[in-house]
């Protein structure tokens, strides 16, 4: 490697650090412009050689940008993932060549479910060695391409500003996702040019390329350009107000597409009952008197009509069926998606639209007066407002009264859900919480309902543990001011707790709660339904993960009894460093699953 570099670089040696900002560039000063032109302000990596020249840029920009070196690769690209769905800009996983590249598939693939723009640049073993074994010498982009935009290498260093800039122009673009580029070594280490190159120049010492717009508030508007967009959005208007007991269901790119607030304005202006999936939670914030999410069940057993916007009719939404409660037809299914890719070929749908989803809402909104008219006379409220919105309405509020009991449980060992009891009274309204684990997770999905959207991160359908770690350092970095909570089932943990070094190191204080029941809880159970027995899913009991942490360099606790839970949040809370609350729970509990996701 070192070999390589120097005769990569042709200084006979690695770029000497006093290198002032007029020497020529590399291609990593190069790629970092471009980055940051995007609007990326930090850098999630694991070292290694064939990286340093991203390193180099980093450093040396004007403003540096901040580098946030973790333990295991998954947690980088997990970090950049939960960057862009927090920021709505797009983050970005530098990654070694090899090992550090592979290390990071599983996480570059739950961007890819959860279209997250991620661009991940990796190191690649140099162009002119090729096929003669050098370290870590493989074709990233082979491996790569089933879960990207686009996986390819750059293999001439004046090219690699422009080749970082489309890198993150397609990662932004919907449909959003992650997107791969790697660098022969030569390439990344060589001369590229004083000034870098790509969709401008960059301007040191001047203007902050930082300060410029992210592209992904740039994205082109495919409504906007589409003729049959008007046709689609009138036929769903008068799908909706053709309907009695229509649902909305808002999904993550309501929020990653920056549609929020118009798709809280349609619900409100067309008194529609909303259930929020994925990161569509807090659209409507918890309350709201449109949300129904806790009566999810009748809303969708008893729908006529349920329009489904911004995320894919997976297992979590019962693969778009819906409706046929006692013996009624099945449900109408409309599906609105940022792209026309994205929408659903596998379920006859009544109308479908592809675009920006924030004209879409607009549109729909403005639609509904013509198309309440055309529908006929149908009394002065909309007809679903007398008495399926409050059916749905009493339905949830009737489901919260019923966990009431469990929410204050003073069982022992601890009912898992008497920490969501205590947690929620502690929380911020703009507090972010983090998901990472299996039953421990879903409680927290069903009873725990954000104040404002961009609050709750959990894996996605992926559903792949691990995310935890990463996700809580980039939301701290997000989220300086927030309170930020991640919540780990015992499994989960062993995945990413050791990056609570990354945490301590770049003094990001962040409260993880672990729900502890010594078992792989969403395994076990289902094991034992199906065979009466099972293997390989039992955990240490007790295993002190708090102690991980403090010998880390945090700090935490372990809680047994119910009423210890509360003033050990508060504590973790007040500490200012990160902090893991180890909650024994019982084993014996299994969450109501309706689905296993199968
Ligand atoms: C990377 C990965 N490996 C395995 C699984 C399968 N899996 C899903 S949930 C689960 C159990 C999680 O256990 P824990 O985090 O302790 O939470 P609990 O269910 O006990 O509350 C497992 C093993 C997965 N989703 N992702
Ligand atoms: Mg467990």
């Amino acid at each position: 490697m070192a070999e390589d570099t120097r005769k990569a670089s042709g200084h006979g040696g690695a770029p000497a650090a006093d290198e002032g900002a007029q020497a020529p560039m590399h291609g990593g000063a190069h790629a970092v412009a471009a980055a940051r032109r995007h609007g990326v302000s930090a850098m999630f990596t694991l070292s290694g050689g064939h990286v340093f020249p991203l390193y180099d840029g980093a450093v040396k920009a004007d403003p540096p940008m901040r580098l946030v070196d973790v333990r295991h690769e998954q947690t980088a690209v997990f970090a950049a993932e939960a960057t862009a769905r927090l920021t709505r800009a797009p983050g970005l996983a530098v990654l070694t060549a090899g090992p550090g590249v592979t290390n990071g598939v599983s996480a570059i693939t739950t961007a890819h479910f959860n279209g997250s723009p991620v661009v991940v640049l990796g190191g690649r073993a140099p162009d002119y060695r090729w096929g003669a074994g050098s370290l870590q010498e493989i074709d990233h982009p082979r491996l790569l391409a089933a879960v990207t935009k686009r996986a390819w290498t750059e293999h001439q260093a004046t090219n690699v500003g422009p080749a970082v800039d489309e890198a993150f122009r397609l990662a932004c673009s919907p449909h959003r996702g992650p997107v791969f580029l790697d660098v022969a070594l030569e390439a990344l280490f060589g001369d590229a040019g004083s000034a870098p190159g790509g969709a401008g120049p960059a301007t040191p010492g001047g203007t902050s390329a930082a300060t410029s717009k992210p592209a992904a508030a740039e994205a082109p508007t495919a409504t906007g350009g589409r003729p049959e967009a008007a046709r689609d959005v009138g036929e769903i208007a008068g799908l909706i107000a053709a309907a009695s007991r229509p649902v909305l269901v808002l999904g993550s790119d309501v929020w990653l597409g920056g549609a929020d607030k118009a798709a809280r304005a349609a619900a409100e202006e067309l008194r529609l009952p909303v259930v929020a999936n994925g990161q569509g939670r807090g659209v409507l914030p918890a309350g709201h008197e449109l949300l129904v999410t806790r009566a999810r069940a009748a809303a969708f057993r008893e729908a006529d009509l349920v329009v489904v916007a911004g995320t894919p009719l997976d297992f979590r939404l019962g693969y778009g069926e819906f409706g046929g409660a006692d013996g009624a037809p099945p449900a109408r299914v409309v599906h609105v998606t940022d792209a026309a890719g994205q929408i659903a070929t596998h379920r006859q749908l009544a109308a479908s639209a592809a675009g920006d989803l924030a004209s879409f809402f607009t549109a729909l909104a403005g639609a509904m007066p013509a198309a309440l008219r055309n529908a006929g006379p149908r009394g002065p409220a909309l007809p679903w407002e007398k008495a399926w919105v409050p059916r749905l309405r009493d339905a949830a509020r009737d489901a919260a009264a019923a966990d009431r009991a469990l929410l204050t449980s003073g069982a022992y060992p601890i009912h898992p859900l008497r920490i969501y009891g205590e947690l929620g009274a502690l929380l911020d309204d703009d507090a972010v919480v983090i998901g990472d684990g299996g039953d421990f997770v879903s409680y927290a999905g069903k009873y725990l309902e954000p104040r404002r959207p961009g609050g709750w991160l959990d894996p996605g359908p992926y559903g792949c543990l691990g995310t935890g770690l990463g996700y809580a350092i980039a939301a701290r970095i997000a989220r300086p001011a927030a309170q930020v909570v991640l919540l780990l089932g015992d499994g989960a943990a062993g995945f990413s707790l050791m990056d609570a070094d990354t945490l301590v190191r770049h003094r990001l204080p962040v409260v993880m709660i672990c729900g502890n029941n010594g078992i792989w809880g969403l395994e076990k159970h289902p094991m034992r339904l199906l065979y009466g027995y099972d293997v390989a899913a039992d955990l240490q009991p007790g295993c002190r993960y708090d102690e991980v942490v403090r010998a880390l360099g945090g700090a935490g606790e372990i809680v047994t009894a119910p009423d210890g839970i509360a003033p050990a949040l508060r504590r973790a809370f007040d500490s200012g460093v990160p902090y893991l609350v180890n909650v024994l729970t019982d084993p014996a509990i299994a969450y109501p699953r309706s689905t296993t996701g199968v």
